[in-house]
């Protein structure tokens, strides 16, 4: 018997399921299942809601998908009341935006807030999970679903020495609520993914002086970010119900999707006539939906990187030491072959006389010591505060880090330690009545508009709920030949991309020992919830039911 199941009945609550996360799949969750007349408790380890939109709080955050499609679909008045005030707000709108939802839908009573679930054991007799938290907590549920995100696991102790720093250190998820005083300080900021080029560009004017640690430069697209008046987004929620359906149908969950045909069928001048249109719309469309081989083929992600290359070049003045710095080389890696971030004068920031590159590929950073960060070669860059944009254990460190148990004890944590797999990122053989959201091998693990996949997996979920329940039913397990399968078709799809070829974390690789699989099942957001509601419809093919 486990030690979870050693606790004593009497302090032990018992629910139908168990949610984790208050971020936008969690609130969804526990919506759609309190509504369904499920007795849900839901657990976050962040003092309020908002997920990745409460620990996200570092200067500069905000998203790169348009205000008009990260949305919930489920409410149309709700749609309307949120009135952002920007094409891509920031993190403070978004963190407003749901609250509201909470509030609204009165959804704040089934969660314990500061509540870390720590693990989560299934019994086989009571076919029933049981959930230990850090407060304390022992609760047992029939199904237990997991909304812990896909970014929410962060890698804050990269470097040796963090401890010994003198300064502040800040993991940019792990931002404090309280404002920094930057004036007069050197600020070392490491990273220059999505979030560190947020972080850069915003802080670079505010500090004495910025060093940027810099080891891959990043293809960029200029984010074009207008203000919505009211009287627009009045007109943006006229189109509520065509966005609803057109997201959901995309290859990647946009508004945006392939409406140029072949790469091949374009002469050089009208493909350079398209990418300057998508350029100057200043959203990921270039990416999204510029031309489908350069996903896939050399020849197409060579010119496009070389159109980028180009812009990029001409904003940093052609200065030959930041291009080198700062601009992906033609042999680094393919445009779009892992997350290309919006930004706003990011390039310009390093033509400013307080912001200076330090190259980690000229020498790797070595440790953390009391007065700044030094590197292999015995460099020692003094810095008073230290900003660490270093990413995170995605896809699976949000589960991995809770100690879950399946079926004979198995570990979810030694399963994915040797082979991340899944069924449809909706469930784990082994682990019954587990489910799962931004899970690996579908799309929201990683490349999609979050709010069109997350709200796909969470009424998948509840669907397939409902249905058990109205059968009798109280177990379900996705079959090892059904992941098998699901895993081959992931793969076949993933090798068929030139993402496989670049590290990221789209492929684990920023993880040392993580293994190598695309987390993202990138055969499109509409061709995935096709073959979801294709094995719904007939009755969960692929799942033992019982
Ligand atoms: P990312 O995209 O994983 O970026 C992490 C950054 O940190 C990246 O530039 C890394 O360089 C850098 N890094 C990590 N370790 C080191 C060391 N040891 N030395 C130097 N640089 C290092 O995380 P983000 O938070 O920016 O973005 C995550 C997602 O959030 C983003 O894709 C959006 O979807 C939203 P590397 O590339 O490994 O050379």
């Amino acid at each position: 018997m486990s030690a979870v199941a050693r606790m004593s009945a009497a302090e032990t609550a018992h629910y139908d399921v168990v949610v984790i996360g208050a971020g936008v799949a969690g609130l969804y969750q526990v919506y759609r299942l309190r509504e369904a007349g499920f007795k849900v408790k839901a657990f976050e380890a962040g003092s309020a809601v908002g997920g990745t939109w409460y620990w996200n709080r570092y200067p500069g955050a905000r998203f790169d998908s348009e205000a008009e499609i990260y949305q919930y679909w489920f409410s149309k008045d709700m749609y309307a009341q949120w009135k952002p005030t920007e094409r891509f707000p920031a993190q403070p709108e978004t963190e407003a935006w749901l609250n509201h939802v909470a509030d609204l839908h009165d959804l704040r009573k089934h969660y314990s807030f500061s509540t870390r679930v720590t693990a989560a054991h299934y019994d086989e007799t009571a076919k029933r999970w049981t959930v230990n938290t850090d407060q304390g907590d022992t609760v047992t549920a029939q199904f237990f679903v997991s909304c812990g995100g896909m970014l929410s696991a962060p890698l804050e102790n990269r470097f040796p020495g963090q401890v010994t720093f003198k300064g502040r250190v800040f993991h940019t998820a792990r931002w404090p609520k309280e404002a920094i005083d930057f004036t007069g300080k050197t600020v070392g900021v490491v990273g220059t993914g999505a979030t560190g080029i947020q972080v850069i560009q915003t802080i670079a004017p505010m500090v004495g002086q910025l060093k940027a640690f810099v080891r891959t430069p990043q293809y960029i697209i200029p984010m074009n970010n207008p203000k919505y008046s009211e009287a627009d987004w009045a007109k943006k929620s006229e189109g509520f119900e065509a966005l609803k359906a057109r997201v959901q149908s995309t290859f990647s969950g946009f508004e945006y999707d392939f409406a140029n045909g072949s790469w091949h069928d374009h002469t050089p001048e009208q493909r350079r006539a398209i990418y300057e249109h998508y350029w100057k719309d200043g959203s990921l469309a270039l990416w999204l939906s510029g031309f489908p081989e350069v996903f896939s083929e050399e020849e197409a992600s060579k010119d496009i990187s070389a159109f980028v290359r180009e812009k990029m070049s001409e904003r940093l003045n052609h200065d030959p030491d930041l291009i080198a710095k700062l601009v992906p080389q033609d042999s680094d890696y393919g445009f779009g072959t892992h997350r290309v971030p919006l930004e706003s004068k990011y390039l310009e920031t390093y033509l400013r006389p307080n912001v200076t590159v330090v190259d980690c590929r000229e020498s790797a950073i070595e440790r953390v010591v009391p007065n700044g960060v030094q590197m292999k070669n015995g460099t020692v860059h003094e810095v008073d505060i230290l900003i660490l944009a270093t990413g995170f254990d995605a896809g699976t460190g949000a589960l991995t880090r809770i100690d879950i148990r399946g079926r004979g004890g198995r570990s979810l944590k030694d399963d994915w330690g040797r082979d991340i797999r899944t069924a449809m990122g909706l469930g784990v053989h082994g682990y019954p009545n587990l489910f799962t959201t931004a899970a690996p091998l579908a799309p929201s693990a990683a490349l999609c508009n979050m709010t069109t996949c997350l709200q796909q997996q969470v009424d998948w979920i509840s669907d397939c709920l409902i249905a058990l329940r109205a059968k009798g039913k109280n177990e379900i397990e996705a079959t090892k030949e059904f992941e098998d399968a699901w895993v081959k078709h992931h793969d076949e799809t993933a090798n068929a991309t030139l993402i496989v070829k670049t590290d990221s974390w789209y492929m684990g690789s920023n993880i040392e020992g993580k293994p190598r699989r695309l987390l993202s099942y990138c055969g499109g957001v509409g061709v995935y919830r096709g073959k979801c509601e294709e094995v719904a419809a007939k009755g969960y093919e692929g799942f033992a039911i019982s």
